[in-house]
């Protein structure tokens, strides 16, 4: 579930930029009076007062001697050429629902006097000033003032970043930073391993030596992984469509197909339905391709007889669901689709129902081991009770949110937690049990919500059980 996105060092960006900009400086010109203007913030975003009470409470957490930084993502490119489609931080978007590149929120609880204004700040956005040259290419931008109109936050140019940051670390002794995963660059002509993090730490601590520099994840994972009224609410359109995407794949998918087809239509229903992207790669592994835990590749031609395991998840605003249903492909089940079928099926039910207040959340993972490790020696497929694991090697759950894979201090279960079940039996050509059960990968993934009495399946309207889902298929003429 890995997003596909390849690394071009920021050096190579500014060149390559620098080339296209000399290229096609003449055509930049545009007919005096044009004015481009923005689609402003979604309606159904969250009010902009939402991400004032989430700052003010990591505000609320930070002692006066403390300044957080969070940095808005890099625009990745691709290939040297065009820019792949871009996705903000996923902290600067739950502090801000701010989406453009080259932007920062800087949090300082003891505030900044702005020399320029005169105010003094607690929070301010940097973002980058609007240029109607480049806004001719890459589309409007807010500038400080939409900034400030639409999200209702102090709004600096991003040119003044680095000198203000400097002016507020020098009485500071403490500074929280963002971890992006863009950090790891490999250089591989020196086959050395460089970490973009410890060159920035090592010149911020060269400048600032008594600085302690902590990840920004101490300050908000607490926070994102309690999910409040308006991130709920935008998950549930995520998984909605993501359950929309998944009927319409189950129903009108055949023996014959190509797994990309399968992919089109599940992403061509979720892009219908509003959703700005996937929240990961579409995983769509039919017959031996099912055993493939982050099988992307989903080139292979589906026949008659197999399966199809298909973890697909819509992203919307932002948020990610996160679903998986195995389907067989010709409507039916065969008897030993069906037998691993309803065993994954009974260990995702015994772990949802440990889904609770006040449960350790790796032990809704170990009740769907109990009854995953029990089935196996029933059928013979294992001896041994601890082999369990050749044929379920993952975990069962994980929170979702702004990520597929969403932040969490690993503390016990509490409501307003969001988070998968996802056990899965997985049993490769070769494995050593009678062959009839060779190339048989099945996973069931549902997206649920802890409450204070049973859990709640946000992703309950799509067919799950083996019966519903042979239904749902045979629904359809063929
Ligand atoms: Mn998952």
């Amino acid at each position: 579930m890995k997003p596909l996105i390849s690394f071009s060092s920021t050096f190579l960006l500014i060149i390559t930029h620098c080339i296209i900009s000399l290229t096609i400086a003449p055509l930049q010109a545009q007919p005096p009076g044009v004015q481009y203007r923005g689609e402003g913030r979604a309606a159904d975003d969250a009010p902009a007062m939402v991400y004032k009470q989430r700052r003010e409470r990591v505000l609320a957490t930070m002692s006066n001697r403390t300044v957080a930084v969070f940095l808005a993502a890099d625009v990745r490119n691709r290939q040297n050429d065009v820019d792949y489609e871009y996705r903000q931080s996923s902290d600067l978007l739950y502090l801000s629902g701010f989406n453009e590149p080259k932007s920062a929120l800087v949090l300082v609880p003891s505030g900044y006097v702005d020399s320029v204004s005169g105010q003094r700040l607690t929070e301010i956005l940097f973002v980058q000033k609007r240029n109607p040259s480049q806004e001719l290419w890459t589309g409007v931008t807010s500038g400080t003032d939409g900034a400030e109109k639409e999200f209702g936050i102090k709004a600096l140019d991003y040119a003044r970043f680095s000198a203000v940051l400097a002016q507020i670390m020098a009485t500071r002794d403490t500074l929280y930073i963002t971890t992006l995963p863009t950090a790891q660059v490999t250089e591989t002509l020196s086959g050395e391993s460089v970490s973009l993090d410890a060159a920035m730490k090592q010149r911020l601590t060269t400048k600032n030596p008594n600085l302690i520099i902590r990840s920004q994840k101490k300050l908000l994972s607490e926070m994102r992984q309690m999910k409040d009224t308006a991130e709920l609410r935008l998950l549930q359109k995520a998984i909605d469509i993501s359950v929309a995407g998944h009927l319409a794949t189950m129903k009108y998918t055949r023996a014959g197909m190509r797994e990309y087809e399968c992919e089109a239509l599940m992403e061509s229903t979720f892009k219908q339905l509003g959703a700005e992207d996937v929240g990961y790669a579409s995983i769509v592994g039919s017959g031996a391709n099912a055993c493939i835990l982050h099988y992307i590749a989903n080139r292979r031609q589906i026949k008659d007889g197999e399966l199809l395991l298909m973890d697909c998840g819509a992203e919307y605003h932002g948020y990610t669901a996160d679903i998986t249903r195995t389907i067989p492909i010709n409507g039916k089940y065969s008897a030993e689709q069906k037998a691993i079928y309803d065993l994954v099926y009974q260990a995702q039910n015994a772990s949802i129902a440990e889904c609770k207040k006040g449960v350790d959340w790796r032990f809704p993972h170990s009740r769907a081991v109990d009854v995953i490790r029990k089935g196996l020696l029933a059928l013979g497929i294992i001896t041994n009770p601890d082999d369990y694991k050749w044929y379920f090697p993952h975990g069962s759950s994980h929170h979702i949110g702004l990520d597929v894979h969403d932040a969490s201090t690993y503390s016990a279960l509490q409501p307003g937690m969001v988070l998968t079940v996802e056990p899965g039996i997985y049993i490769p050509e070769g494995s050593p049990c009678d062959k009839k059960w060779w190339n048989i990968g099945i996973r069931i993934e549902d997206d649920v919500l802890v409450t204070d009495g049973d859990a709640l399946i946000l992703s309950a309207k799509l067919p799950r059980k083996a019966e519903d889902i042979e239904a749902a298929i045979q629904s359809v003429k063929r």
